[in-house]
């Protein structure tokens, strides 16, 4: 199984940001929004029983509720090409925390750290060869974007299924927050 743990967006939500996936930039493979999520922490392929042990962990992991908002949008690159356009997240204190809790969670079943930084954002588009121009044109053209603020309630571990267009991302377990 390949997993993720991430977080949910209410309908409300994805239909604003669809709304930013118009205009034509070749190269870019917007992603659908049945697919928008935040990605807590990346897992990868496992076996089945190391599965299990994960959502022990995460279902005994407490945290609380927190009021998270969608603002600007950016790109993430390698090796000085952009491969990612994203929506970021304002800056966050209550989702840093359960997002480390989470982290140290799976530390302690064995997976390795997570190296990268945490850089909160849902994905809207790949990119393969995508004009510079035009995503900075998309960039300076959506930077005010901010969403309503959403209560997030539960995170949820994924597993996905490589696509050749498109992964598919089921929704396997959720973990409720307290209020
Ligand atoms: O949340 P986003 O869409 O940015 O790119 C994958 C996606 O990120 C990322 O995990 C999320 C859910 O699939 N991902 C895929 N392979 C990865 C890897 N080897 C990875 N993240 C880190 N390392």
């Amino acid at each position: 199984m390949r997993l993720f743990v991430g977080i949910d967006l209410p309908w409300e939500l994805r239909h604003r940001i669809v709304a930013l996936a118009t205009t034509g930039i070749q190269g870019a493979r917007w992603v659908p929004p049945e697919n928008y999520h935040l990605t807590l922490r990346f897992i990868g392929e496992v076996p089945p029983h190391c599965a299990e042990e994960i959502d022990m962990v995460l279902a005994v992991l407490r945290g609380r509720r927190f009021a998270l908002t969608l603002s600007g949008v950016g790109t993430f690159s390698k090796g000085g090409r952009s491969n990612t356009l994203y929506v970021g997240v304002e800056r966050n204190p209550r989702l840093e925390h359960v997002q480390n809790k989470i982290e140290t969670a799976l530390q302690r079943v064995g997976l390795d750290p997570e190296r990268r930084r945490f850089q909160p954002h849902v994905t809207l588009a790949r990119l393969d060869n995508a004009p510079e121009f035009k995503l900075g044109a998309f960039v300076q053209a959506h930077n005010l974007f901010r969403a309503e603020a959403f209560v997030v309630e539960h995170f949820t571990l994924f597993s996905s299924q490589l696509g050749k267009e498109q992964s598919v991302y089921t929704a396997e377990v959720e973990y409720d927050l307290a209020a």
